[in-house]
């Protein structure tokens, strides 16, 4: 056994991971301590990344290219691929072929990616994910502070005095940084925590002020918040007038903003903002982390620096405990950022409009000239790709035909896009289906490079075994199409590109694509010219900038109080609230939000195929306020149709306690792989922000109609395989409504559950026998029941004493003791009996367990909650049932148990 040091790639905390592996097979990963993220600490996702590499999770790998589903050698694939580019760039153009690639790309992935749309074919069609998640981030920080750099450190959360987290589930997206904040708090108990989001979300119910504001007004409380520190005085006039410039417009404009004014937009009481400005003035030190919930709307630039500005007029910034740090949702996120690959951006921090930085990259690369137009950005470019005018489009680590805001006219654009490459690990996704070219990338544990967390940190990931198959590393992939690219590119034009004959993509390592942005950060705010693969090896993780000569790494960014813009000074932005671009109305009165899980990742590629990471929320939910649904006769658990503008789908709703009137959320997890539908982005709008051009998936415009249910299905089975789930797939569209969920721990199970309408017939005795078939669960063991009168099937394969599979038409009592038996691997004596008896109801296997809490010891929340009502606390919890003692994901939801349920 031996164990590789690597980095977690899922969010942007960054933690590192030592992966335990014999070389050929990863068989375990735990916490790196020695890494400054984590020190040793791993999240729900993080700690079961080991599973994401079994034999099971393995099978569901794309292995190797297939061009219009044929398997074809490398060469064969890239070749075609070449010619087509070539072929298109001659005919239409560069601006007619485009790269969507990906923040979980690595920094080496992602710099020749950019080095091929921008240096060799001359376009600056290359776009990102990130689009969608960080560019107002990006375009926020610029605006104010000059340079996209988060100026704080996760250090700092240990500092300061008052930490405003606004538009972040911290608690659920970033759950190591959360056990951080838990512990500062336990530290420094003066320590304030004030939480802005909408909904009373785990982060929420442990701030000790929750501003539970309407969507999309953060704008307005922030003013309001710098209108009372400059009415109380908690102004840092000297700062603001030493370091700062436009504060006088902003001013004029805060002025309108009372507490009372803003109450009244954000829905919240005028006292509280009273409160959460005098902490935030009056704290020595003030610090705010904040994400989606400003980012993902569309006035998400605006947003971003209304929260910076309460840093600059109180002078918090630059200081231990002090600052502005924007959360990076995906891993690498910054690294993105820092090659310069978005559409509007160029290496190191590089303005593409800015003539002398476009001919300093060009020097760099060898190239006469990077062209200056900015190119598509994401939601532009699938609207291009719509109208036809990208002929050739490349994805890479990404899966927009799920994570993209109106994807109706998302999907109909890939449909008719006449060549599209997709360049993933899963064999299916929502995206792979519209591949003529799909190209097996090696994933995590298999692929070496760096990336870059929230606060700067590069960090090395390591490959510890082999890819599947013929996958290979994404920017070998990327170099290899470069260079046949080239040859075709160079032999229809008089010259070499660079008039040396040599190759752009000369890279025989990976370490040779950093050194060579290493090399282009240099006299950059970012500058890393100290820093290489053997210091990364020699002293660990290292936060940019990192020049040369430099002994460390940079904590804190503007110390001294300058800051990189013309004058040195930062700016105050004169932003004004707005409303969001959809607005509810009599006809679509609900607003639609939408976000994350606590242990689901994006569209499920990698944390779907782990079973016991469904155990939390097994199936996607339409969250509602209890009246909203009240009023329309919904009950928990009911089927409903949900409407917007754009489309509808069918979802189940619950009731849950986070949400104000009028308010729904749906997470952004299930997409057509697990749910008969494209998910919740359905009903996202299009609408960007002017600036950063990031779309507004928080804010939607909905009605919610209930759907009459005629009959339910149950079907589930053991799937030793892996590859059950995706075979399964293309049953979800033969139902009103159905999903996928995966359970269990030690046995791989699927389960099928399909709705039918009042109206729908019953599914058909062909269709049954289809359905068992392709799970597999008939044969000689099979036991069936069929009650024709009342359109009753019960079918249980026992193999041994054990459940093997079952399925239940319009007999759905038993499904959770079925799904308990075939999980657990109880004995199937019962079940022998039960089947043959036409009414008999199923006999209890106990109280039902419920979601599963604590995803490391298998903790319920029946269980739970049966120890908090016979008196116990949480240290007596954790002694009996251990929940919570190791990741501390299921921390917060305890606690949250603990206080709801206090006579
Ligand atoms: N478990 C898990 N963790 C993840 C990910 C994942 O898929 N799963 N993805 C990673 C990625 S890429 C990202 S970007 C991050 C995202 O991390 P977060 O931004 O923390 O996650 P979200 O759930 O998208 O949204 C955060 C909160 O914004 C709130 N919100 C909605 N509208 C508004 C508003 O108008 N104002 C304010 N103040 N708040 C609002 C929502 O109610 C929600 O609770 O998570 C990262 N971490
Ligand atoms: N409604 C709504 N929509 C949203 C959001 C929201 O909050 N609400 N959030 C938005 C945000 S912030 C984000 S970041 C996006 C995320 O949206 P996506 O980027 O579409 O999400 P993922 O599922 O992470 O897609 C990554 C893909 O890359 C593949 N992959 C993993 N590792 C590798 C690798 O090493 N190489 C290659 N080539 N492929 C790999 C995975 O299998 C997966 O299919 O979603 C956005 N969409
Ligand atoms: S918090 Fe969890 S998901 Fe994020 S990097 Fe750490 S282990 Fe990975
Ligand atoms: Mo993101």
């Amino acid at each position: 056994m031996s164990e590789t040091k690597s980095t977690c790639p899922y969010c942007g905390v960054g933690c590192g991971v030592i992966i335990e592996h014999d070389a050929t097979r990863i068989t375990g990963v735990r916490g790196d301590p020695a890494h400054p993220a984590n020190c040793g600490r791993l999240c729900t996702k993080g700690g079961t990344l080991h599973l994401t590499m079994t034999p099971q999770a393995l099978a569901q790998r794309l292995a190797y290219p297939t061009l219009h589903g044929q398997h074809v050698s490398w060469d064969a694939a890239l070749d075609h691929a070449a010619d087509t580019f070539a072929k298109t760039i001659a005919e239409h153009g560069p601006d007619s072929v485009a790269f969507y690639l990906s923040g979980q790309l690595l920094t080496e992935d992602y710099y020749v990616f950019n080095k091929l749309g921008k240096g060799l074919i001359g376009t600056n069609n290359v776009d990102t994910n990130s689009r969608l998640c960080m560019s107002s981030a990006v375009a926020g920080y610029k605006a104010t502070l000059g340079a996209d750099a988060p100026p704080c450190s996760y250090e700092d959360i240990d500092h300061t005095d008052c930490l405003l987290i606004a538009g972040s589930n911290t608690a659920w997206a970033h759950p190591v940084l959360f056990r951080r904040i838990e512990d500062a708090r336990k530290a420094r108990a003066e320590m304030k925590l004030i939480v802005v989001d909408p909904r009373r979300t785990d982060t929420a119910e442990a701030a000790d002020l929750h501003l539970a504001i309407l969507p999309g007004t953060d704008i307005a409380l922030y003013h309001a918040m710098l209108h009372v520190l400059l009415w109380e005085d908690l102004i840092d006039i000297d700062y603001i007038a030493a370091h700062t410039e436009g504060f006088a417009e902003l001013k004029a404009i805060v002025r309108d903003y009372t507490p009372a004014m803003a109450a009244d937009i954000c829905g919240v009481k005028a006292d509280d903002i009273i409160t959460a400005a005098r902490w935030f003035g009056q704290s020595p030190t003030a610090l705010s982390l904040y994400c989606q919930g400003l980012n993902q709307s569309s006035h998400g630039t605006d947003n971003n620096a209304a929260i910076i500005h309460l840093h600059l007029a109180t002078g918090k910034i630059g200081k231990p405990g002090c600052g502005p740090l924007s959360l990076t949702g995906q891993p690498n996120a910054m690294g993105g950022r820092e090659v310069g690959g978005l559409a509007n951006l160029i290496s190191a921090h590089r303005d593409m409009a800015n003539p002398e930085h476009r001919a300093e990259v060009a020097k760099l690369w060898g190239v006469a000239d990077v062209p200056s137009q900015p190119g598509l950005t994401a939601v532009e470019l699938f609207e291009a790709v719509g109208r036809g005018e990208i002929k050739a489009l490349w994805i890479v680590c990404t899966n927009p035909a799920q994570s993209l805001p109106d994807l109706t006219n998302v999907h109909a654009a890939l449909a008719q896009c006449p060549f599209v490459v997709v360049q993933e690990v899963s064999a299916q996704t929502d995206t792979t289906a519209f591949a003529d070219l799909l190209l097996p990338a090696a994933g995590w544990g298999e692929k070496d490079g760096t990336v870059t967390n929230s606060e700067r940190c590069i960090s090395r990931s390591r490959a510890a075994v082999p890819p599947p198959g013929e996958a290979r590393a994404d920017w070998q992939i990327a170099v290899d199409f470069a260079r046949r690219l080239e040859a075709r590119l160079t032999a229809a034009r008089p010259e070499p590109v660079d008039g040396s004959g040599q190759s752009l993509f000369p890279y025989e390592s990976v370490e040779a694509i950093f050194n060579e942005h290493r090399i282009s950060t240099v006299g950059r705010d970012l500058d890393i010219g100290g820093l290489s693969y053997s210091l990364l090896e020699s002293t660990g993780p290292q936060q940019w900038p990192f020049p040369a000569g430099a002994s460390a790494g940079t904590l804190r960014l503007y110390g001294d109080g300058m800051f990189p813009t013309v004058s040195g000074k930062a700016k105050f932005k004169a932003v004004q609230h707005r409303p969001t671009a959809e607005v509810t109305d009599a006809r679509m009165p609900l607003h639609l939000n939408s976000g994350r899980l606590r242990d689901q990742w994006h569209g499920m590629s990698r944390t779907g195929i782990v079973p016991r990471l469904f155990a939390h929320a097994p199936e996607p939910l339409l969250e509602m306020h209890p009246r909203d649904m009240e009023r329309r006769g919904i009950k928990d658990g009911d089927l409903v149709t949900l409407k917007g503008k754009r489309g509808a789908l069918h979802v189940r709703a619950a009731a849950s306690a986070t949400l104000r009137p009028a308010q729904t959320f749906m997470p952004m997890h299930w997409g057509g792989q697990f749910m008969n539908s494209r998910g919740v982005n359905t009903l996202t709008p299009a609408a960007t922000d002017p600036v950063s051009r990031q779309p507004e998936l928080k804010h939607a415009a909905v009605q919610v109609e209930k759907f009459a249910i005629g009959w339910q299905l149950v079907a589930m089975c053991r799937d030793d395989v892996g590859t059950l789930h995706g075979a399964l797939q293309t049953w979800l569209a033969r139902f009103d409504y159905a999903t996928l969920t995966l359970s269990g721990r030690e046995n791989n199970v699927v389960i099928l559950r399909a709705w039918g309408g009042a109206d729908t017939p019953l599914p058909a005795p062909e269709m049954l026998a289809e359905l068992t078939t392709a799970m597999s669960l008939d044969g000689p063991q099979a036991l069936a029941f069929n009650d024709t009168k009342r359109g009753i099937v019960k079918r249980a394969l026992i193999e041994g004493d054990r459940l093997a599979g079952a399925l239940l038409c319009n007999e759905t009592r038993a499904t959770e003791w079925l799904t308990d038996l075939i999980t657990r691997g109880g004995s199937a004596q019962e079940l022998r009996k039960w089947i043959f008896a036409p009414l008999a109801a199923p006999p209890s296997s106990g109280p039902a367990r419920g979601r599963i809490i604590c995803n490391c010891f298998d903790v319920s929340e029946a269980e739970i909650k049966a120890d908090i009502a016979a008196g116990m606390n949480l240290p007596a919890l954790q002694e009996k049932r251990q929940c919570g003692t190791s990741c501390g994901s299921c921390l917060p939801e305890l606690r949250r148990m603990l206080a709801t349920s206090t006579p």
